[in-house]
C-alpha cells in the first residue's frame, strides 16, 4: 500500500510491502494458511510527526520475509531544531533520524533497526509485528 503527499507533490509518503509468504500469526496467534487473508489499516496519527499506527495489532510477520515499511521524508521541513535555519545542526540530526515503534499508546518508544538513504530522505526498516511506529531521533 501505498499514502501520497498532498499535490502538487503528490510524491510518496509512505509504503508499506508485504511479500506472499510474509503472513505469520494473525492477532490471536493462530498461523495462517494458504489462502488465508486478512485487512490491514494504516491510520497516520500524525502527519507532521511521521507517526502511523499498524492495525491490527499484533498481526505477526515471517521473520524470514518481513514486511517492509519506507517513510518518504522529502517533504518534510528540515530545520529538524526549529530555529529558523537549515545549518550542520539539522544535518547532524538527520544522521539520527531513525525509526522507532510504541507497543501501545502511553507505552515507552524503542528505537528499532532501520536503514536511511539521506540522499533519497528514505527510512526503510523491517517490521515484524503491528503496533505504533513513527520517525524521531
Ligand atoms: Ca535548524
Amino acid at each position: 500500500m501505498r499514502i501520497n503527499y498532498q499535490p502538487p507533490s503528490g510524491e510518496d509518503f509512505l509504503r508499506f510491502e508485504v511479500p506472499g509468504d510474509g503472513l505469520l500469526r494473525k492477532p490471536d496467534g493462530s498461523a495462517f494458511q494458504p489462502g488465508d487473508s486478512i485487512l490491514i489499516t494504516v491510520t497516520v496519527v500524525d502527519p507532521a510527526r511521521f507517526e502511523f499506527r499498524f492495525e491490527p495489532a499484533g498481526l505477526q510477520f515471517s521473520p524470514d520475509h518481513p514486511a517492509r515499511l519506507k517513510l518518504y521524508y522529502y517533504n518534510a521541513n528540515h530545520d529538524f531544531d526549529d530555529d529558523g535555519v537549515v545549518d550542520s545542526t539539522d544535518t547532524a540530526i538527520e544522521h539520527t533520524l531513525d525509526l522507532w515503534r510504541q507497543e501501545a499508546a502511553g507505552s515507552p518508544w524503542f528505537r528499532i533497526a532501520s536503514v536511511k538513504f539521506e540522499e533519497l530522505d528514505e527510512v526503510d526498516a523491517n517490521i515484524l509485528s503491528f503496533t505504533e511506529y513513527a520517525l524521531a531521533w
